[in-house]
């Protein structure tokens, strides 16, 4: 009995001091984040219709992608995420879904979809699917049975506003000339919601027998054996259906506004229920806004998803008021570094978070944050690398990235594919606006230049396509491209090899603790990891000059474990763009 109460007394101390230095220094607990497979992995983005066209039609297709099954196995990489490969329109490749049970035609058939994952699973590569679920394509049958008449049993599959009682309250729309998120349906007498491009319709999730439809749709990918989805535009998908006015707090920021809605969260959980927590997957959302917002995704005892992107670091630095106009003046790289340190402490106990620098929605990394000058580019594309990968959270490294591609700046409005580009230039040519400045902006932050085909090899269109691609390959990839960089082994592609290895071979650079170091440093990202007595230190020079770092820490016997430079500067000085992992 007394030894009972001694040894209560001491585990009274020891909870109480873990307790005061968790109340000190909150960045450094992470002792009860658990281990899984889906935090441990790096995620490779593949955008089909531009990785690799078997058939000769311009556009990339799944036998592409089987094509090249051994390159990407040969990255290291542990998993995939597919971008939409249904069938659908193409009006915004892929996210305009007219049969979420098929494949897109020209993207191939159910069998070869099978043989991929096949080629996959071989390879120990688990393969995420895009998930739209917010909208559909107007030329999905559940809409053109709704579009016909109120009596169709899919009628209420979608949001509509019955003309009778006049002009629908406003709501805005992502791609729409007008930014008007009603259309009006002729055979109906009623408008429809559309949050993006009218030919994308609204999913009613108020309605449970679309959502019953949508949960045995998700289950037969899972059973095929898919092993997780993006979920796109999620937080979009409860609206408030006594539809308000938009409270003024949101002018201006519809965005937030639409990732409010009162019962996401149910429909999510629910989602969780009968769909996703009977598998072991990986679910990952869109999720716009603020860390409480976000982190209700992703906290485990709220049985939702397992992480969820935020936009905050990816949109910083565009002019206010302008669309994804960059500041001539450059950005506050110490409020961005201060975003992702931010967002590490977001998830220090529960939930877990996502590292990525681009996407099909972003420009090329190299160009938005590194330097896609010709000195610059290898030496900036690893140190965005070696951000990417060193990390505590799990990264999502879009294709061609590994080899340095960098954005292919379209002159001319024509040249542009994106409904997004096109839907802001008709807006800002309405009104009158300098078109001229929207298209030098463009250069920087376009959708399409994150989209131009991949560059394989030195043949005609980057080895992608013998047809002329659905957008150009970029004219550096007589330079910039896989069978180049193979062989060389000091060359971009190698560097990620070798950076990924090291994130498997040391389990610090995933659950580490993170701790930002020299915060106030303009040029200089560094920060350590730990974990179990191990402890690195990254530092990364985002700048063209020779940038100084103030760690604090003494590096004299610090062991190099990679560094983008023939040799790694140990005087507290760092070359232009360079990148190095101490181990401490
Ligand atoms: O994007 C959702 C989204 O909110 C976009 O507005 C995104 O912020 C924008 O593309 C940034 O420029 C998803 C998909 O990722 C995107 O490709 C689709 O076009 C969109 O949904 C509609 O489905």
């Amino acid at each position: 009995m007394r030894i009972n109460k001694s040894l209560l007394v001491i585990l009274f101390f020891v909870l109480a001091s873990l307790g005061c230095k968790s109340k000190s220094k909150p960045a450094t607990t992470n002792s009860t984040i658990e281990k899984k497979w889906w935090k441990e992995v790096t995620v490779y983005q593949i955008y089909p219709r531009s990785f690799k066209d078997s058939d000769g039609d311009g556009v990339g297709d799944v036998k592409g992608i089987i094509s090249k099954l051994d390159y990407i196995k040969s990255l290291g990489i542990d998993a995939v995420w597919l971008n939409p490969i249904y069938a659908s329109p193409q009006k915004d490749n892929g996210y305009d879904i007219s049969d979420y049970e098929n494949i897109h035609p020209q993207f191939g058939t159910m069998a070869d979809f099978d043989a991929l994952l096949k080629g996959f699973k071989e390879r120990g590569i688990k393969v995420m699917m895009d998930m739209v679920l917010n909208h559909c394509s107007s030329e999905h049958k559940w809409f053109k049975e709704a579009s016909k008449s109120r009596e169709s049993p899919y009628y209420n599959y979608f949001h509509w506003w019955p003309a009778e009682k006049g002009e629908p309250p406003y709501r805005w729309s992502i791609f729409d000339e007008k930014a008007y998120g009603w259309e009006f349906n002729k055979a109906t007498n009623s408008y429809y919601l559309h949050y993006f491009a009218d030919f994308q319709p609204d999913l009613n999730w108020e309605n449970p027998a679309l959502r019953q439809d949508i949960y045995k749709m998700m289950r037969m990918w899972l059973d095929k054996g898919v092993d997780g989805f993006r979920m796109d535009a999620l937080a979009f998908i409860s609206k408030d259906t006594t539809w308000p006015p938009l409270p003024k707090e949101y002018n201006g920021n519809w965005g937030l506004y639409y990732a409010s809605g009162p019962r996401l969260h149910d429909y999510v959980q629910e989602m969780n229920r009968e769909v996703l927590s009977k598998y072991d997957v990986a679910t990952v959302a869109e999720a716009m806004g603020d860390v409480e917002r976000v982190k209700k995704f992703v906290d485990e005892d709220r049985k939702e998803l397992n992480m969820a992107y935020h936009f905050e670091a990816i949109d910083f630095g565009y002019l206010p008021g302008e669309y994804k106009m960059p500041d001539p003046k450059g950005y506050d790289f110490v409020k961005w570094k201060s975003i992702y340190a931010k967002w590490d402490s977001a998830f220090i106990d529960k939930g877990w978070g996502t590292i990525y620098l681009a996407n099909h929605d972003q420009p090329r990394m190299l160009t938005r944050w590194g330097n896609d000058a010709p000195e610059f580019r290898d030496y900036s594309s690893k140190m965005l690398t070696t951000l990417i990968l060193s990390m505590r959270a799990t990264p999502y490294y879009y294709f061609g990235d590994e080899i340095g591609m960098s954005n292919i700046k379209f002159d001319r409005v024509e040249q542009y594919n994106d409904v997004e580009l096109l839907t802001n230039y008709a807006q800002v040519k309405a009104k009158g606006g300098d078109l001229k400045r929207f298209l030098e902006g463009m250069k920087i932050s376009s959708r399409d230049n994150g989209r131009t085909p991949m560059q394989w090899d030195t043949t005609l269109n980057a080895g992608f396509s013998n047809a002329k691609p659905w957008l150009p390959a970029n004219a550096n990839y007589t330079t910039v491209n896989v069978a180049v960089q193979d062989k060389d082994k000091s060359s971009v592609l190698n560097y990620f090899r070798k950076m990924q290895r090291l994130r498997k071979e040391n389990e610090v650079l995933v659950y580490g603790k993170f701790n930002l170091v020299d915060p106030n440093n303009s040029d200089v990202f560094a920060y350590t990891r730990e974990l179990n007595g191990k402890k690195l230190l990254v530092l990364l020079n985002f700048s063209k000059n020779i940038a100084s770092v103030k760690t604090g820490i003494d590096i004299s016997k610090a062991k190099v474990l990679i560094n983008n430079y023939s040799a790694a500067s140990n005087n507290g000085t760092l070359k232009p763009y360079e990148a190095i992992v101490f181990e401490l």
